[in-house]
């Protein structure tokens, strides 16, 4: 592969930049990219790696690792693709696709230079495969249905045997009708930890899919034919307030990494309370000198990163995709804008009619999750429209793919979560005072409350607890 890269490159570089390269020093023509993807040269006799020996294992939350077993030197594992109900939310399940009874599939784990086999039985009503996505493998091993191998009908067994070359995030989906497929939830997270690792070991090391997902309110099933207009956001197959939390300890080391197999979409990760460094890619390890610390990571389609910080910030901090439309849950967009719309006469209106009737959204989308969860207001059986969490001061306006990173000065030692942070006092925002309003001059006007704060919306919800 190497070879192939250089000779390549001295092609291109022959018209267009033969300048600076002639101006540079030899050394320098030769892309070092291998290097920091395979530092295993020979995979001969390596003993296959151990949890906790070799590597600290990775926690997906609300997934899964696969199991394996070991065999004349090799890690053997099996994968069954069949039908799954899966729930993503508490009120919203469906009936998916996933491997092992999971949505989506348990994360495979090993280590650079582990020789695996992969048994993967098919229980679906339709022919599948599984790809191998960022793995340096033979070519037949590769999954792609048609073009590497022959698809795997139902009831079949196929076996995949390979060698993890490198080390990195890697992830596995089906590659036979793909569109279908991986819309039901045909995808898993592939980690291989280095043999021999260059920098400290992660204490904590989390993997997280993200993908997008149709399913109508009320359906039972997600719509695999979507193309634009996805309405259920996850990570890990989980929309918040399904999501769970990650933890860490103060001082710990956190790697968090992200791959992303939406049908359509690529996602900004934003982690509140930090700055990160992206330090891998699926295509390898990224050199430190090109490690650009962030606050918001892009996760590609068909791409996985790994971020790493020190948890050395305690408290909640949301992490989550920064479109805002991936952190709702159905509906929201499709939806008629109401903003600022005095609805009393509407209601009235109407009202003679429908007597439960009130008209939504003049103030935004923020407090219908809490009126759905109150039963307030009327929604299809197994839906989560704009649903979000009761969280320790208030409503959480979240849904999708947000989640939270709990950072405390000691964990409990059984893994419970930790509750809500308890914010020391004098770090918490609140209402300002009036001696505080005086002291340093604010005027905060007669009229801040809008149209939109009459009796038409204040409804006795009462949770606006400044
Ligand atoms: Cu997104």
């Amino acid at each position: 592969m190497s070879v192939s890269r250089r000779s390549l490159f001295a092609a291109g570089a022959g018209g267009l930049v033969a300048a600076p390269l002639l101006a540079a020093p030899a050394q320098a023509r030769t892309p070092s990219w291998p290097a920091h993807s395979a530092t295993v040269q020979s995979h001969d006799g390596l003993e296959p790696g151990r949890p906790g020996r070799d590597y600290t294992p990775v926690v997906t939350p609300d997934g899964a690792t696969l199991p394996f077993r070991i065999v004349g030197g090799v890690k053997v594992f099996h994968l069954i693709a069949e039908e799954v109900e899966h729930e993503f939310a508490p009120g919203l399940t469906a009936t998916c696709w996933g491997y092992n009874g999971r949505v989506h599939g348990p994360t495979i784990e090993a280590v650079e230079g582990d020789r695996v086999r992969i048994y993967v039985t098919n229980r679906l009503i339709a022919p599948t495969t599984v790809h191998w996505h960022g793995v340096v493998l033979p070519s037949g091993m590769d999954g792609v249905g048609g073009l590497s191998q022959a698809s795997i009908d139902p009831g079949e067994t196929f076996v995949y045997e390979f060698t993890f070359r490198q080390h990195g995030t890697f992830m596995y989906h089906s590659h036979h009708d793909e569109m279908t497929q991986m819309a039901l939830g045909l995808m898993g997270m592939i980690v291989v930890h280095p043999r021999n690792p260059r920098g400290p070991r992660p204490d904590r090391d989390y993997a997280m899919m993200l993908s997008t997902w149709k399913i109508r309110p009320g359906a039972r099933r997600p719509d695999p034919n979507e193309m634009s207009d996805f309405n259920v956001l996850t990570m890990n197959a989980k929309a918040y307030p399904g999501t769970s939390p990650m933890t860490a300890e103060l001082g710990e080391r956190v790697r968090i990494r992200i791959g992303n197999l939406s049908a359509m979409h690529h996602h900004p990760i934003h982690l509140h309370g930090y700055a990160f460094r992206e330090v891998a890619t699926d295509g390898g390890d990224i050199p430190e000198s090109a490690q650009k610390p962030e606050t918001s990571v892009l996760v590609p389609v068909g791409a996985t990163r790994d971020i790493e910080f020190v948890a050395d910030n305690p408290g909640d901090w949301a992490m989550h995709c920064h479109m805002t439309h991936h952190v709702m849950n159905q509906m929201g967009h499709g939806f008629p804008n109401m903003i600022g719309v005095n609805a009393r006469n509407i209601d009235r209106a109407v009202g003679s009619l429908l007597p439960a009737y009130m008209t939504m959204g003049q103030d935004g989308m923020g407090e219908m999750g809490e009126h759905v969860g109150m039963g307030h207001m009327d929604v299809p059986e197994n839906s989560i429209p704009m649903v979000g969490a009761h969280g320790p001061h208030g409503y959480i306006t979240m849904g999708g793919m947000f989640t939270i990173l709990k950072v405390r000065d000691r964990l409990p030692a059984n893994g419970a979560d930790p509750g809500w942070y308890q914010a020391p006092p004098g770090t918490q925002a609140r209402a300002a005072t009036g001696a505080e309003l005086a002291r340093d001059g604010i005027d905060t006007g007669s009229a801040t409350q809008s149209p939109a704060h009459t009796p038409a919306s204040s409804n006795g919800s009462g949770h606006h607890d400044h």
